[in-house]
């Protein structure tokens, strides 16, 4: 199968995912903490996860996969070989169990272990972003690029990891460093969402200190293909194999300003 007939594959079933995400009801009521503070799952989260399994998997039988719920969460050595669909069913589910928006889908095919074709859907603005390596990113069918802005002229976005307290004054300290030298500090609750931001241009910096793969390996490729430099918060290229913290800069801002300098 050729990359555009797939990548639309998986286009279409981000959408129906989508679908699910806007028809659902009582979402508190149908809510189940997993383990840790403030770490949620809803009977959507799995639902979506089963429809994108088994879509994808008619799509292409051969794939392997690596999704937030229901097991099957870790990369293995087998994931290096092939290719592997790595999903977060609902990136963002405190903000689906909250009514904050927004809450997206993301799924990144990988090929070898390294992302390879990738969809982040926002079914609430009905907005589409993919990108295929080497390729591009696109937002709902047009080419994306990162801001030419440097770091003082633009936004800085970053995740909390409320689940993980031990890690909060770091990110805090880091929030401290960014603030004097950006415009103002964003936080939207979906790790794939701020780095589709990066992408599409409206922010210029992002970081957390610890992601799960799914939750960076769709919207971190589409980001590379928006022209942007993605790490983790030391600088290291990324692995693309498990949790990791994750920095990602628009083309714009310059080497000596994208590393925390605290
Ligand atoms: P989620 O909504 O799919 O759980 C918010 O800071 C970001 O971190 C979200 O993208 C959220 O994804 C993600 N996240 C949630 N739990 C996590 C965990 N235990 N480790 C790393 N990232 C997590
Ligand atoms: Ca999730």
């Amino acid at each position: 199968m050729n990359t555009a007939t797939l990548l639309a594959g998986i286009e279409d079933a981000a959408r129906q995912a989508g679908r699910i995400m806007l028809e659902a009801a009582d979402i508190r009521a149908n809510t189940m903490e997993k383990e840790g503070h403030a770490n949620f799952v809803t009977v959507y989260d799995k639902r979506v996860q089963a429809y994108l399994f088994e879509t994808l998997g008619a799509l292409l039988p051969e794939a392997r996969f690596i999704g937030e719920e229901d097991g099957a969460d870790a990369f293995t050595e087998a994931d290096r070989h092939g290719y592997a669909f790595c999903i977060d069913p609902i990136d963002g589910t405190t903000n689906f169990v909250t009514g904050f928006r927004p809450s997206v889908t993301s799924v990144a095919l990988l090929c070898r272990g390294k992302p390879y074709l990738a969809v982040v859907y926002n079914p609430y603005s009905d907005t589409m972003l993919t990108a295929a390596q080497g390729e591009g990113a696109w937002c709902n069918g047009k080419p994306i690029r990162s801001s030419d802005e440097p770091l003082r002229r633009s936004l800085v976005m970053f995740g909390t990891a409320p689940y993980l307290p031990e890690l909060s004054a770091r990110t805090f300290a880091l929030c401290a460093d960014y603030l004097p030298r950006c415009i103002d500090l964003r936080r939207t609750g979906t790790a794939a969402w701020d780095l589709c931001n990066v992408a599409m241009g409206t922010v210029g910096l992002f970081f957390e200190m610890q992601l799960q793969l799914w939750d960076y390996a769709a919207a971190g490729l589409i980001a590379m293909e928006a022209g942007c430099r993605i790490t983790d918060l030391a600088g290291n290229a990324l692995t693309w194999d498990g949790p990791s913290s994750v920095l990602c800069a628009s083309q714009g801002v310059s080497k000596e300003d994208y590393l925390p300098r605290v």
